[in-house]
């Protein structure tokens, strides 16, 4: 049977440290699913064509990993596509508390695994919210994100 993971997140933008996590997944799993949850009620910076192209971009040599969009419950993304566990990067213990509460409640709704790979220590303060508040203001994150990633956010940050 092919054996798959998805990678969930938001992804505005994909950081270094997303990026990360999945490369490790993809070596773990036959398929990695990169799930663009969409949440409505969270403007982001990139819609979420842009994320989407953004990472099939940076994943493209990974050739187990595919990407989309979804709008719902990750366990009905998981349910749909027979993805039996959820692989997240835990940063620190402030991720852990949040990360256990849904790991428990998807768990709860369906019998989806959830399985925390230690993030790597260079992006364990790496978020895509800092990364953005650090490029408006001009600082430099070229060392968090990937290079395509650099560009589309230089760019729509001075659309502003
Ligand atoms: N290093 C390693 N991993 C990282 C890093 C880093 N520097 N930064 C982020 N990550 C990993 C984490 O595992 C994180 O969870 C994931 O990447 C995604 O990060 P973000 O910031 O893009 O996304 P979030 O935190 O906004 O994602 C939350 C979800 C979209 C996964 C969650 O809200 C969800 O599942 N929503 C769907 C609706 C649903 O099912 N809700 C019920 C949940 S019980």
């Amino acid at each position: 049977p092919v054996r798959r993971a998805v990678c969930p997140g938001s992804f505005d933008p994909i950081t270094n440290g997303h990026l990360d996590i999945i490369g490790r997944a993809s070596k773990l799993y036959d398929v990695v699913h990169v799930a663009v949850m969409i949440n409505k009620s969270k403007q982001g910076l990139f819609t979420v064509d842009e994320r989407i192209d953004m990472i099939r971009t940076v994943t493209a040599e990974y050739e187990n990993v595919e990407v989309e969009a979804f709008h719902g419950l990750l366990v009905d993304f998981c349910k749909q596509r027979d993805i039996p566990a959820i692989v997240k990067g835990l940063r620190a213990v402030s991720d852990f508390d949040y990360e256990l509460q849904m790991a428990q409640m998807n768990i709860g709704l369906s019998g989806v695994e959830t399985l925390f790979v230690p993030t790597n220590p260079t992006y364990s303060f790496l978020s895509s919210s800092l990364v953005k508040e650090v490029a408006a203001w001009g600082g430099d994150v070229s060392h968090l994100v990937p290079e395509p990633v650099l560009t589309a956010l230089r760019a729509r940050l001075a659309e502003r």
